[in-house]
């Protein structure tokens, strides 16, 4: 216990959350280029830009009472994204002794590439002026991790898992694309009901929880892992469902490839993530470091250029054999 717990600062907090939050996490890990005027800095595990906000909602500016908040900014989703973490942390206390989404984790985020820029120009929605700027709303991860943060936001405030705002909350709308996306509780609840219910079961689950020990300050809820996996995998499931539907046209992303890996890469974490074949994952959860660090063009369809690792190569074999074995199954 002793040595455990003494250490039990930032980074184990942050191990035993990453079982259950892997999905999540992953995420955020694809979006963002490496900063082209920054050092590479390997170390940097967790998405650009994590450090710099604080999952507080507060941290939003307010207008007229309300605290507004752009989706289609990148540190705005990030923020949102993070304070459903920070909110969600506790009752994931003691989980993931292996740590196997951990490792997962920090792996993706540092093979992350312009997944968030605008096809076919990446340059549109990269870096400005030494900061994250947008998300490109013609990107097709952009659109689709939509579904997965900005909804499950809005849920969580549905479902009062989110409580004590500060002011009501506006995100502020696009033009483009107006009827795929939602902006409040009320247009989501109406467009994407099945979407705002997942979320809503996995809030319910994590509320209903009960704190059984408490060691050090730490309380420990009762918190079935593989009953928060389900709950997780069907939110993602259900939200990857409906962006992709959305998504799948080639002009959301670099090439027909890239748009091909995408949607396998999507089954195949969902494989992961489903408790019911986590056992064979479990060990082998490794070769999703091989995210590939860049977008993919048509070319690397056929042959995968030397400009890939052993590891990314591999990935993109998985996946694809993931979905063609998904097909015939
Ligand atoms: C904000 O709310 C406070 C307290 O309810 C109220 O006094 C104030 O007039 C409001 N401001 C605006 C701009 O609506
Ligand atoms: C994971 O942890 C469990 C319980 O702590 C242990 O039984 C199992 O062998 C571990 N698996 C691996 C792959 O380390
Ligand atoms: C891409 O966008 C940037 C920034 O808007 C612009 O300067 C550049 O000319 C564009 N490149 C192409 C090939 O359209
Ligand atoms: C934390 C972790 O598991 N990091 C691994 C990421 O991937 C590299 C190989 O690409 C491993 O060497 C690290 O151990």
């Amino acid at each position: 216990f002793e040595t455990g717990l003494s250490a039990m600062g930032n980074e184990k907090m942050w191990s035993s959350l990453m079982t259950p939050t892997f999905l999540f996490l992953s995420f955020f890990s694809v979006g963002l280029p490496q900063n082209p005027g920054s050092a590479t800095d390997e170390s940097d595990n967790y998405p650009p830009f994590w450090d710099q906000i604080n999952g507080d909602i507060a941290e939003f500016p307010v207008q007229n009472n309300k605290t507004i908040i752009d989706p289609w900014n990148y540190l705005d989703r990030l923020q949102m994204y993070k304070i459903l973490i920070t909110q969600s942390n506790k009752y994931f206390a003691g989980f993931g002794q292996n740590n196997t989404g951990n490792r997962f984790f920090f792996n993706c985020s540092v093979y992350s590439a312009g997944r968030y820029s605008e096809p076919p120009n990446s340059s549109i929605c990269a870096y400005e002026a030494g900061g994250p700027g947008c998300i490109s709303i013609n990107s097709g991860w952009g659109g689709i991790t939509f579904y997965m943060i900005v909804i499950s936001f809005l849920a969580a405030i549905e479902s009062e898992f989110l409580t004590n705002l500060p002011y009501e909350v506006e995100l502020i709308p696009r033009e483009e694309y107006r009827s795929n996306f939602c902006y409040s509780i009320v247009e989501c609840r109406a467009t994407y009901p099945q979407v705002m219910d997942a979320a809503n079961q996995y809030y319910q689950y994590l509320q209903s929880r009960k704190i059984v020990s408490i060691i050090r300050d730490i309380p420990k809820y009762d918190t079935d892992e593989d009953t928060v996996i389900f709950y997780m995998w069907k939110l993602h499931r259900t939200a990857v469902e409906v962006g992709q539907l959305k998504f799948s046209d080639i002009s959301f992303y670099s090439s027909e490839t890239e748009r091909d890996f995408t949607k396998d890469f999507l089954l195949a974490i969902e494989f992961c993530e489903d408790a019911r074949y986590r056992p064979y994952f479990e060990s082998s959860a490794e070769f999703l470091v091989g995210f590939p660090h860049r977008l993919l063009t048509d070319q690397d369809h056929h042959i995968l250029t030397s400009s890939f690792s052993v590891r990314e190569k591999a990935l993109l074999n998985s996946v694809r054999l993931i979905s063609k074995v998904n097909g015939i199954t």
